[in-house]
């Protein structure tokens, strides 16, 4: 099985019923099941600023599906929630992003993972943050290694003495 985190996006309309829907579309489909999710966030727009706020939330998903057609069913949710892509980064009803697709990089045509823009944005990375245990795969290959865990001010402090 493979685990996939999403981003959702929504800036038009009912907000919220949006994201619902968009995770209930995801997790009634055969191969997806969505095992855990953020909070819903209300976000400045970023990229194109002259546009409402949005609601964001994080997702994952466990997933038999490859990362390919998983994002053809992204694709598929946004139009079934009436996505019309007209302005690039400016408003839509549904947007859903493929995040993170275990550990792997993948640069095709149509897909990017990570997701190119993931780190600097943190109405992605804060929700992300809340359901994404930081795994030692995750930092692999960066050059950064987990020295010593700190337990606490105290904890450091005595290190010194
Ligand atoms: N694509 C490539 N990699 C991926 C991936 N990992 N996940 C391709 C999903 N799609 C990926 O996306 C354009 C193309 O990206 C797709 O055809 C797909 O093959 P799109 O959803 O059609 O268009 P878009 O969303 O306008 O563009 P993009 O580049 O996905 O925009 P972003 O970067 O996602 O920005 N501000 C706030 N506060 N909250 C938001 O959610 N979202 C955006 C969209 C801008 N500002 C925002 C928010
Ligand atoms: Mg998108």
């Amino acid at each position: 099985m493979n685990v996939a985190y999403l981003s959702i996006g929504s800036n038009i309309g009912d907000r919220l019923y949006h994201l619902t829907e968009a995770v209930r579309a995801l997790h009634s489909h055969d191969g997806i099941i969505v095992t855990s999710v953020s909070s819903i966030y209300e976000t400045a727009p970023v990229g194109f600023t002259d546009q409402a706020d949005f609601l964001n939330m994080v997702v994952c998903v466990e997933t038999a599906l490859t990362a390919q057609v998983l994002l053809e069913e992204c694709q598929k949710v946004e139009h079934g929630l009436g996505r019309v892509r007209d302005v690039r980064w400016g408003p839509r009803t549904a947007d859903l992003d493929i995040l993170l697709y275990n550990s792997e990089s993948i640069e095709t045509e149509n897909l990017i993972v990570p997701h190119p823009r993931m780190y600097e944005r943190a109405f992605v990375l804060i929700p992300l943050l809340e359901i994404a245990p930081l795994k030692a795969s995750a930092v692999k290959d960066t050059g950064v290694v987990l020295w010593k865990k700190v337990n606490g001010v105290n904890d450091l402090l005595r290190e010194g003495e």
